[in-house]
């Protein structure tokens, strides 16, 4: 049986003994979250989106009992949305994990150490380092992503993790480095008051981000907002342009744009000739998308691309252009959106206020994955391949040099394909839920059969995937555990410590520590001992990159100054504006500081509709007040009601007749590998040939197809083809 030295780690109060992990009735119990007045307020960082709100908590005995939107917090300004209001609601569910399971019988932690590191252990003994591997995600803190990240490459020796992220945002970190140098989304939200144009290319902030559409509300400047989607969405029925697009046909539409400015003399040269590099050869390529033909693909008349084009052509001040999920899961999603930070460069809409080329991120602490869970990248936005930069981060942790793979993971669907040939034998699953979100779930659910050992690490042990697990670690959430996120305009905030876990759950971070005890790493991980002190340790991970935030002291100037966005150097600790944006200078990270234009042609999508199967299907988000598997968002009477009470398809008129299908009839949607039966909505908010459906139903992802773009690897969740009949009883 392990047992525990005393570490000199704090969480809640107590010190963490093996007794207490035995025990951990005693572990803290109704004590006070450090720092707090018990009947006084917290200040915290809502733990969805990764818009950020500050939120207020009243404490009533030290415990959290209400949560409102912070009027203080420079992203929100006293709005939140619904999630936001009823941020606390989840942490009271009835399935609240409340002890480790083993084979989904109840154990003690002490058991569970002792079986996570056997099994580990003995799996990497017999078939070398390459054979287990992780998965995380963006939600939990960055304090808890490196710690995890550091775990399992620099103690463990693993080699392989990736994360939920890579279905989010890796299209943007691999799109922004290419073109950049560096993952390096460049506006601040003031860029969203500040705009005379904004074009929302494949988002629906109305629904996904509603408090940065409020931000779009308060711009002042009658601005004209131009969305680009294939659905007549929340935002594009808000848009003064929406352009209803041929699915995936994004790529040529950009070109065409961008072959229109150069033939109407409407780029700012000179951006172009001093700030960046390959535009005559982007200039040539462009050549071949004449807006006939751009038209023909794209769906849209040649006056339409007219019109989109003269609204951002030069001489229009301040144009802004923003992405999320219709660009990021496609199957060329990363030149798609380089043919957005194309535009950008072409018409100089970078670095100034309301300008920019910006991906608008998903999870609370997806930007914090990306610096910091050492999957993609080496811990502080640097490369496991580099000599250099293995030497600066080992010397920055103190770890010894050796300890530090020298290649990067395998990407996500590349582990799941190592976990399907054999070649990876035990995977852990950290606060995701695949067996839902992933795509084509069959084929997931199949895979994770083969593992030999399968461990789950969530706040519910309900979920599709924790059902699954050999070894359940259960976890305390969001409110009860303290800890930094990042949000999308790169503002570091603190969330806070409200609640106390139920049973015997403990903080990812204290699991980790758990793990790293266990494992026999006490000593590596020494100084590893609060979040706060691995945010010192993450800090100088940071040092002299692009995401340098040596000059942020600690929690309480985090606080103090309403979340600090980076980069914040030493030098300017001092002395900083609360709304920042990149490139200010035109200065890009790459080696001659200038950004690139990068291109490739078209291809279609790998699943498209035919005879048998005539219908794009289109996922997405459903309503504000879902969340992703739902695990948490269900758990709220108020959120429940702010949703369908049963999910629908929506399908367009033409489409409906063509089948005798009327709204409200109940339809089977099938595609390839598998069916569903639901009710129809008869909605012209898609177009003819297209249907949608939102992510929330576990059922969804047994439709979708699986693909994935080359170079991001990111799931091309937002096309397959399906057909759609009506259900006869
Ligand atoms: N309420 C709520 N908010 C959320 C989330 C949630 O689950 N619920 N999730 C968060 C996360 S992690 C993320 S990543 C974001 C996602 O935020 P968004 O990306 O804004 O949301 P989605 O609905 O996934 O996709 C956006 C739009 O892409 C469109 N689209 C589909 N195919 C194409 C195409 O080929 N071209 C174009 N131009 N558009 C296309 C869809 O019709 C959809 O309206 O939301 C975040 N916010
Ligand atoms: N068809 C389709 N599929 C999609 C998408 C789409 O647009 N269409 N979008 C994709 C995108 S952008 C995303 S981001 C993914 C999201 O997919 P997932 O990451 O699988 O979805 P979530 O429901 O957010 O899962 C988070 C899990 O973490 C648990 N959890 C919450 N907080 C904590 C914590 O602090 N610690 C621990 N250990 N666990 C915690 C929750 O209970 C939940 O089980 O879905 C993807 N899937
Ligand atoms: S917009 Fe996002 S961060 Fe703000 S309250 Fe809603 S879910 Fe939370
Ligand atoms: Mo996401």
């Amino acid at each position: 049986m392990i047992t525990f030295p005393a570490p000199t780690f704090r969480e809640w109060s107590g010190p963490l003994t093996e007794d207490l992990v035995r025990d951990p009735a005693k572990f803290g119990l109704g004590q006070i979250p450090r720092r707090l007045q018990p009947n006084g307020t917290a200040k915290s960082i809502c733990g969805f989106c990764s818009t950020g709100c500050g939120l207020t908590l009243h404490l009533k005995d030290g415990v959290a009992i209400n949560a409102t939107p912070d009027p203080d917090y420079p992203v929100n300004k006293g709005t939140a949305c619904p999630k936001g209001w009823e941020a606390l609601t989840p942490l009271d569910a009835a399935d609240r994990a409340k002890t480790p399971k083993l084979n989904g019988e109840p154990t003690d932690w002490a058991t569970a150490m002792q079986i996570f590191c056997d099994r580990m252990k003995s799996v990497m003994a017999e078939h070398g380092p390459e054979s287990a591997a992780y998965i995380s995600t963006g939600q939990i803190m960055s304090e808890e992503m490196g710690f995890l990240g550091a775990l399992a490459k620099f103690g463990m020796g693993m080699i392989h993790g990736d994360g939920n992220t890579r279905q989010c945002m890796a299209t943007a970190v691999t799109a922004y480095k290419e073109s950049f140098g560096f993952d390096a989304p460049p506006f601040t939200y003031a860029d969203f008051e500040e705009s005379d144009v904004l074009v929302f290319i494949g988002a629906n902030p109305c629904i996904a981000h509603p408090i940065m559409w409020q931000r779009v509300l308060r711009n002042k400047r009658q601005p004209q907002i131009i969305v680009v989607d294939p659905r007549t969405t929340e935002t594009a029925m808000a848009a003064t342009q929406h352009y209803a697009i041929q699915p995936k046909s994004d790529l040529t539409l950009l070109y065409g744009l961008a072959y229109l400015l150069i033939r109407d003399g409407a780029v700012d040269t000179t951006f172009v000739e001093e700030h960046t590099s390959g535009y005559a050869e982007f200039a040539e390529f462009v050549q071949s998308y004449p807006p006939e033909q751009v038209a023909s693909i794209t769906g849209l008349t040649v006056t339409q691309l007219q019109t989109f084009a003269d609204s951002i052509r030069i001489g229009t001040p301040r144009v802004s252009f923003w992405w999320t999920m219709g660009v990021n899961q496609s199957h060329q999603a990363t030149r798609t959106a380089q043919a957005i930070i194309n535009l950008a460069l072409m018409t100089g809409n970078i670095g100034k206020s309301g300008t920019g080329a910006n991906s608008i991120t998903g999870q609370c602490n997806a930007m914090g994955s990306r610096l910091f869970s050492n999957t993609t990248n080496l811990i502080g936005g640097h490369d496991f391949k580099n000599p250099a930069h293995r030497e600066k981060v080992a010397e920055a942790i103190g770890f010894p040099v050796e300890s530090i793979p020298d290649q990067p993971s395998l990407a996500y669907d590349q582990i799941l394909e190592g976990v399907e040939s054999g070649k990876i034998k035990a995977l852990w699953i950290i606060a995701t839920n695949p067996s839902h979100s992933w795509i084509n779930q069959k084929r997931f659910n199949d895979l994770l059969n083969k593992l030999d050992f399968l461990v789950v690490q969530d706040m519910y042990d309900t979920t599709e995937t924790a059902q699954r697990a050999h070894l359940f670690l259960p976890a305390a959430a969001w409110g009860e555990k303290e800890g930094t996120f990042i949000n999308s305009e790169r503002r570091l905030g603190v969330s806070r410590q409200v609640r106390r876990a139920p049973g015997q759950a403990l903080s990812d971070f204290r699991i980790f520590r758990l793990i790293a005890h266990a494992w026999g790493l006490a000593d590596q991980f020494a100084e590893w001992t609060s979040p706060e002190a691995v945010f010192q340790i993450l800090k100088r991970c940071t040092q002299d990159q692009p995401c340098d935030i040596t000059g942020i002291e600690d929690y309480a100037m985090l606080q103090k100054s309403g979340g600090i966005q980076w980069p914040l150097k030493k030098a300017h600790a001092t002395d900083f504006q609360t709304e920042r944006r990149l490139f200010s200078d035109a200065q890009f990270f790459t080696p001659d500081q200038r950004a690139r234009f990068i291109f490739d042609p078209p291809e279609s999508p790998t699943e498209l509709p035919d005879d048998d199967y005539p219908l794009i299907l289109i996922t997405g988000r459903g309503t504000s007040a879902q969340w992703h598997t739902e695990t948490r968002t269900a758990k709220s009477e108020v959120l429940k009601k702010l949703a369908p009470s049963e999910v629908y398809l929506e399908i367009h008129p033409e489409d409906a007749s063509a089948q005798k299908i009327r709204d409200g009839d109940r339809v089977t949607i099938q595609s390839r590998r598998a069916s569903m039966t639901l009710k129809a909505r008869i909605s012209p908010g898609v177009s003819p040939g297209q249907v949608f459906l939102p992510m929330h139903d576990k059922r969804v992802n047994q439709l979708t197809h699986w693909s994935v773009d080359p170079h991001s690897r990111q799931p091309s969740y937002k096309h397959c083809a399906v057909k759609v009949v009506l259900k006869l009883d």
